[in-house]
């Protein structure tokens, strides 16, 4: 195998490592709360709030970081984001701001 090809085979292996790690992490909000409140999770994993209360809307703002604030979403609907950026995110609820949580994103090891 020459060089260029080994090199080749070397990066794709580990972009589709890098790739197969990525994962869904599930929040669910039910009597308004976010739970787990706080997750950690790695560079590049996806969060998924889903709303699973019977009858009452949310919304995941992260208002700290200067965001405006999303549409609300209801029952049986869920929110999702990716993060890339190392880092310590907070949010709330924006009709209940004593809801609150943190995404933690740490780099993949
Ligand atoms: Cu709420």
């Amino acid at each position: 195998m020459n060089k260029r090809v080994w090199l080749c085979v070397v990066v794709s292996v580990l972009f589709s490592t890098s790739q197969a790690q990525a994962k869904d992490v599930i929040v669910e909000i039910y009597k308004k709360q976010f739970m787990p409140s706080e997750i950690i999770i790695e560079a590049g994993d996806r969060v998924i709030w889903k709303n699973i209360e019977k009858r009452q809307y949310h919304n995941v703002w992260f208002k700290g970081s200067g965001e405006e604030e999303p549409d609300y979403f209801f029952p049986d609907e869920s929110y999702q984001r990716i993060f890339d950026q190392l880092g310590t995110f907070s949010y709330e609820c924006g009709p209940h701001p004593k809801m609150k949580g943190r995404v933690i994103v740490k780099n993949a090891e």
